[in-house]
């Protein structure tokens, strides 16, 4: 084992933001599949085969660079939300990738479509067999492309399938994406589970007409269902939600979505989490009758579409250990365990090998914004932390 070279895994991360560079800040705009996604992926195999790391991509884009030793697996995904920051992902598989060229046995992984442009970490899902690629294929993204359609624009790289079983467990360091260890000044965090998540595609639909000769009374307004959904939600969720329970409508359409006319449509994304699988259940069932309420009550017809999710997933005690004992040892005093409220490809990994995760601070919290940003100072303590446990795990 050597040790990891600093300025080489900053100049490569800095490089990887280059690609899908958004023009404001260190942000990115660099979606699964598009233009940016591939040209990142194809420069990402050059250094893995620099690093003297097998190539292989699998049908989904998933990128990896396998050791001659098969052994511990340590990546994250490279691309990125629609506004991304630089680091979300990237610094999970940049700092694999330099861990690799330090301890050998170790094999690195770019996965695809971890921010869900199509679903919900959708290439580690089909890696880990969580969803077959027939149904991957047929998920649409937010303008109705199926990802069977894009992904056609990394079928030039597909060379074969990567076999879980073949590896003694995954690592994934990540960036906090929330304001606890900033908060704290504190340097590194050790993931003691992974919250869970689910999410659905629901749509009201009621009666489009003229905003000014339509008397309010009459109307069948699908944005005031939508809003009615929302007002009926947060209250019928006070009893079963905790102060770590969050859930999101994040992704709206509003169909004509004109000034003048009252909207006969809306189609909204449904997210939510939480470390119990069984208040997950619960919040389910609240959802699902609340809409149908409000849907009956106001005249509107109500559509459900697939539920997506992933389960909450501890991590590995014996992995877990060893990230606490490097730590301790490289930022004694400066780190802690804590859960991550974060979806990670370590849920989908988990179905097949032991996990565990490292977070390093996001600056003010930020993340899934182009201002999300860390100081190099921690992302170089990560590097160590994740190399020194690596290396006593493969040694
Ligand atoms: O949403 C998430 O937790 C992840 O960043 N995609
Ligand atoms: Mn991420
Ligand atoms: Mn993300």
């Amino acid at each position: 084992m050597t040790e990891p070279d600093a300025d080489r895994f900053l100049a490569d991360l800095h490089e990887l933001r280059g690609f899908g560079a958004s023009g404001t800040g260190k942000g990115v705009v660099r979606p699964a599949y598009g233009a940016a996604d591939v040209a990142a992926r194809e420069w990402l195999a050059g250094r893995m085969e620099e690093a003297g790391l097998r190539v292989v991509v699998d049908a989904m884009g998933n990128l990896f660079g396998l050791s001659k030793t098969p052994g511990l697996l340590i990546g994250s995904h490279s691309d990125s939300q629609p506004e991304g920051g630089w680091l979300d992902g990237a610094l999970g598989v940049v700092a694999a990738l330099e861990v690799a060229r330090a301890v050998p046995g170790v094999s690195v992984v770019s996965f695809q479509d971890e921010e869900g442009r199509f679903g919900v970490t959708t290439g580690s899902a089909v890696w880990s067999g969580a969803m077959d690629l027939a149904t991957a294929d047929g998920l649409k993204d937010a303008a109705g492309v199926p990802l069977g359609e894009a992904r056609k624009a990394v079928a030039h790289l597909v060379s074969g399938e990567v076999d879980p079983a073949q590896f003694s467990g995954f690592i994934e360091m990540h960036i906090e994406q929330g304001p606890v260890l900033d908060g704290a000044g504190e340097k590194i965090g050790v993931v003691e589970a992974i919250v869970g998540l689910r999410s659905m595609m629901i749509t009201l639909s009621g009666q489009q007409n003229h905003a000014g000769t339509t008397p309010m009374d009459m109307r069948r307004d699908a944005f005031q269902g939508l809003s009615a959904f929302n007002t009926a939600l947060n209250e019928a969720f006070r009893n079963v939600v905790t102060p770590r329970t969050v859930w999101t409508i994040g992704h709206v359409t509003v169909h004509p979505n004109a000034t003048s006319i009252v909207p006969g449509k809306v189609t909204f994304s449904m997210q939510w989490r939480d470390g119990e699988a069984d208040r997950l259940d619960r919040m389910e069932a609240i959802i699902r009758e609340t809409a149908a309420a409000v849907a009956a009550e106001r005249g509107l017809t109500l559509e459900v579409g697939p539920l997506l999710g992933l389960a909450p997933t501890a991590m590995d005690g014996r992995l877990r250990g060893a990230l606490e004992a490097a730590a301790q040892e490289i930022a004694p005093g400066a780190w802690r365990r804590m859960p991550s409220g974060a979806l990670h490809d370590a849920t989908n990994a988990a179905r097949h090998m032991p996990v565990a995760m490292l977070f390093v601070p996001s600056i003010g919290g930020i993340s899934h914004d182009f201002a999300e940003d860390t100081a190099e100072a921690d992302l170089v303590t990560g590097l160590e932390v994740l190399a020194r446990a690596a290396g006593t795990l493969v040694g």
